[in-house]
């Protein structure tokens, strides 16, 4: 059978990343009708969910006396805090309604342990401990990587700053995600997927 080496990596389009969720992006829904389109295009399709225990140490609600979008110093480095988000098994984890999900080949979930966040789909935020995603693209000769997806300038960026490091060609659709933009999030994370070799597309 023909190889084929292109994928699609759609991040994170969960309902709790849509306008009515706890971690809502602006204008996150909109770009589900690209996303879906390009599931026909590109013949394969990875999806990956956020998926955190309800104890998770990301959210602000475990760390008395600070807020949300506060920034504390963990063993792994700097963690931003967020409202609670993506508790697993409730309807702000799941796949927003209008998303294609039938095309995906995999569906990978990240950010279960609670003590370590993983805005990357390639490694958990101590940029050491891996998902596995590496070895499940390289297994099938997949070479040629397309982001989309929530949150650009976190979750999209991280893993498409990883997936360049880790030597694959990747490309980032940016009008097909959409971003938080906390603090100057959006410039640094385009400035950090340029330096990374990333090729940003409309
Ligand atoms: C994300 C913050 C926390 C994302 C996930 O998908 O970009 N951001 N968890
Ligand atoms: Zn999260």
């Amino acid at each position: 059978m023909a190889q084929t080496t292109e994928a699609l990596i759609v991040i994170d389009v969960q309902n709790d990343f849509c306008p009515g969720g706890a971690l809502a992006v602006a204008g996150g829904d909109e770009i589900i009708p690209r996303i879906n389109r390009l599931m026909q295009e590109i013949p394969v399709t990875i999806l990956t969910q956020d998926w955190h225990p309800e104890e998770h140490l990301s959210f602000a609600a475990m760390h008395e006396g600070r807020a949300p979008f506060d920034t504390i110093e963990m063993p792994y480095g700097p963690q931003t805090l967020w409202p609670s988000h993506c508790v697993w098994g409730t309807p702000g984890a799941a796949f927003h309604p209008a998303l294609a999900i039938d095309p995906a080949d995999l569906i990978l979930r990240k950010g279960f342990r609670a003590e370590i966040d993983s805005y990357s789909a390639f490694f958990e935020n101590d940029h050491a401990t891996a998902t596995g995603l590496a070895g499940y693209l390289r297994e099938r000769g997949i070479t040629d990587l397309t982001f989309t997806g929530l949150a650009l300038d976190y979750c999209v960026a991280w893993s498409a700053i990883d997936a360049a490091r880790l030597g694959f060609r990747v490309r980032v659709l940016e009008g097909a995600c959409r971003a938080i933009d906390l603090g100057g999030s959006l410039a640094a994370a385009r400035a950090a997927m340029r330096d990374a070799g990333v090729e940003l597309e409309a």
